[in-house]
């Protein structure tokens, strides 16, 4: 696999007769498939919801003739295929070419850290174990694309007008977003300026999706590719992991070290060294005498605990995982027939096939199986791009040996996350499963969270973690987050503090290190440093009910809890927020401008928006649609949060972790500037925080009505529904973070 050639049109014919199928799917949401004997299938696994859309009208019109596609709406062409070169072929490669316009804008393109806005970018969908396929200088500073996760997702901005495009292909797709045509100019050649998607193979599946808004945009491939599910809550609070933890004895004095330190953190993680040589579904019997009971004794204390699960199975006859995979004939196959060999932690390795149901079902019931022996609270996804060391990919086939190693490669951990979520819920059904994968694909949103994979304890890191996440929850991944403060590397302790600062609202949130590194751990740094991080995390620990409120209406909606300042606010001229890719909103009310580069005393944010801001660190209140400069401060970091704000907190922050009857105590803050006459209204949803019965109705609603007048704020709240127990209201206005916190 070359990661830096690219298909050309130039080498691919446009002329050729094809038969397009056009569905209106509703809700301007349309599918385009091109059939021809060159392709049988698509091959995709994703699960994509179609009749999420049907009866739904549609503004927009999707035109396809033999030579020409045109996407129209409301008077206006927003995306028209180039003259003559609609549809182009190469064997079983296919691409759509289209006509740029000079104010378009590109995003999306799931996991990748090529830059926030796309133009001038190439760029392939392949998961890659990053570590593995690139030097380190490259991971260092560089742009190391592709990386875990496939998303063939193209978001294509025009002013204030969204539509986006996905492949639903599981092959090595590609962009080329007005790359060539910058190239082609050096060389002194025009060339029409197009944006072009395409794959190397596969049915040609598209689907355009019109907003008009980015909102709509995104709710709509979200409810295509699937929401997620409400997580359990402790899920939302801080995590604690690292490369060489290895037993519950550790783990153990992780919890007496954040008692010590005062800071509420929910997960902790055990990497691959909690295994008996490094093999899938085992524990070392030397570290874990009574997994279930260790692990119980930590959830009594308040903790959660996770571990690894890592695909390759050991390749030793006796060990029933390896016995039971290979008497259900579950394995990947070779050219030969023979089981597909990789070289990773265990040493010579087999691999599950999950592009087959008995495959994810032998897969389902092993770890149903471990739960049953350790009653885990949840799984971390890891090496599943697949990463098969040393070996070549090429041969590791699908289905028995019949299908090529592309047709399946980037849905490898989709199958994963599917199998291991259906044996949560085997262990116990009633239970929230909780999966963070390193690798995805379309609809992977429906089972498992994303962490960004191996990233560097370094400030390049730091700040790619923001529009890497944005374009992941603009591409329908939205519970994603960076390792903080960077796995790979030695962070300083200035860097531990801006990673904390930066991070702390991320939808997921964890500690992690590679094995090699400086401890990590908050106490592990300087005594100022660990207050300020413990600071951080108990700012979001406050904010959780915020937080959670988000997942709930993500659920419902399909929005992102981060979003890029345009999803909330209008472009303009004036200010222009298409490459803002250093601020971002927390849902809609709180806005971060973190410090992301070293040693910077001052920084310009931009307010967005005719509203005012508030400063939760002074009290200010700021006018919108202007830029201001803010000085750097050790202990604060640049929020702002927008007038009109309604945000509900824990009234007291858990010294230890949460637990789910904290919804339900409260503190409603309120943020209006002192003159302000308005009335608010608000609704508020709190559950076990732990079970699907918030699905049969057993919630707690409340909606509340704030009325301000000037000073004064009166509020009324009605209940709606106590089926999860009472909710209690403290209102409070304009406060300061500071205060909050303070232990
Ligand atoms: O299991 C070890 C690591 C893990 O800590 C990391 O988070 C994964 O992304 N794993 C990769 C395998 C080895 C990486 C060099």
């Amino acid at each position: 696999m070359y990661f830096k050639k690219f298909d050309h049109p130039g080498n691919f014919v446009f002329d050729k007769s094809f038969d397009y199928q056009m569905e209106v799917l509703g809700d301007d949401v349309f599918k385009l498939t091109v059939e021809s004997p060159r392709w049988h299938d698509n091959f995709s696994q994703a699960e994509l919801d179609e009749a999420a859309f049907a009866n739904l009208p549609s503004r927009a019109e999707l035109q396809v003739s033999e030579y020409s596609l045109s996407l129209q709406a409301e008077g206006g062409s927003l995306l028209q295929s180039l003259p003559e070169r609609m549809f182009g072929v190469a064997g079983s490669k296919w691409m759509f070419c289209f006509a740029h316009r000079p104010h378009m804008q590109f995003y999306g393109l799931g996991e990748k850290n090529n830059g926030f806005e796309k133009t001038g970018v190439r760029s392939k969908f392949w998961n890659t174990d990053v570590f593995a396929d690139f030097h380190m200088h490259q991971i260092e500073t560089g742009v190391t694309d592709p990386m875990y996760v496939s998303v063939p997702y193209l978001l294509v901005k025009q002013g204030n007008v969204y539509c986006g495009i996905l492949a639903d292909n599981p092959f090595d797709a590609f962009v080329s977003l007005r790359a060539q045509e910058r190239i082609e100019n050096q060389q002194g050649v025009a060339t029409e300026d197009y944006f072009m998607l395409g794959s190397t193979d596969g049915r040609p599946t598209l689907y355009f999706i019109y907003g008009p808004s980015l909102a709509d945009t995104t709710r709509k491939l979200q409810r295509l590719c699937g929401c997620h599910a409400r997580p359990p809550l402790w899920a939302l609070g801080h995590q604690q992991c690292r490369w060489g933890y290895k037993s519950a004895r550790e783990l153990a004095e992780l919890d007496q070290r954040y008692r010590q330190a005062n800071i509420p953190t929910d997960g902790l993680w055990l990497d691959i060294d909690y295994m008996d040589k490094f093999k899938v579904f085992t524990f070392d019997p030397v570290h874990f005498e009574q997994p279930k009971r260790e692990f119980a004794e930590l959830r009594r204390k308040g903790r959660r605990s996770l571990v690894i699960l890592d695909p390759g199975v050991r390749i030793e006859p006796g060990y029933p995982v390896y016995d039971s995979g290979r008497q259900e004939n579950v394995f990947c196959r070779n050219r030969e027939g023979g089981e597909y060999v990789g070289f990773v932690w265990p040493g010579a390795t087999v691999f599950p096939d999950f592009s087959m149901p008995e495959a994810r079902d032998w897969w389902a019931r092993q770890t149903a199986m471990m739960l049953g022996k350790s009653d885990l609270d949840g799984f971390w996804l890891d090496m599943n791009d697949p990463s098969t060391g040393s070996s070549v990919l090429d041969e590791m086939l699908f289905q028995h040996g019949q299908r090529e190693h592309g047709s399946y490669h980037n849905q490898y951990a989709f199958g994963m996350q599917k199998a291991t979520f259906d044996g949560c819920l085997r262990h116990r059904p009633e239970r929230r499963p909780f999966l963070v994968s390193r690798s995805g694909y379309i609809s992977t949103s429906r089972y498992s969270a994303v962490w960004t994979g191996d990233n560097i304890a370094n400030y390049y890191h730091l700040r790619q973690s923001i529009p890497m996440c944005l374009n992941l929850s603009l591409s329908g991944i939205p519970f994603c987050g960076p390792d903080v403060p960077g796995f790979g590397g030695d962070p300083t302790p200035g860097l531990a503090r801006d990673w904390y600062k930066a991070g702390f609202l991320f939808p997921f949130f964890r500690n992690h290190s590679i094995k090699n590194a400086r401890k990590k751990e908050p106490w592990t740094f300087d005594r100022e440093t660990c207050g300020v991080i413990g600071h951080f995390i108990r700012l979001r620990y406050k904010l959780i009910p915020y937080l959670y409120q988000l997942f709930v209406e993500h659920e419902q909606k399909g929005d992102p809890m981060l979003r890029p300042l345009f999803y909330e606010f209008d472009d303009s001229d004036e200010l222009p927020l298409g490459m803002i890719d250093d601020q971002f909103m927390v849902g809609s009310h709180i806005m971060q401008a973190p410090f992301v580069e070293p040693g910077t005393r001052s920084r310009r944010v931009v307010l967005p928006g005719a509203g005012s801001w508030f400063d939760p660190w002074s009290g200010q209140w700021f006018d919108g649609g202007q830029t201001i400069t803010v000085r750097r401060d050790r202990r604060t970091t640049p929020v702002f949060i927008r007038a009109g704000a309604v945000i509900p907190m824990l009234r007291q922050v858990p010294d230890i972790s949460l637990q789910p009857e904290l919804l339900r105590d409260l503190e409603l803050h309120v943020f209006a500037p002192p003159e302000a006459r308005t009335a608010l209204q608000f609704s508020y949803q709190a559950d076990d925080g732990e079970s699907f019965a918030y699905r049969q109705g057993k919630v707690s609603e409340t909606i509340a009505t704030i009325r301000i007048d000037g000073g004064k704020t009166s509020v009324e709240t009605k209940s709606v529904k106590e089926d999860a127990g009472a909710v209690k209201f403290t209102v409070k206005r304009n406060c300061l973070f500071e205060a909050m916190t303070e232990s």
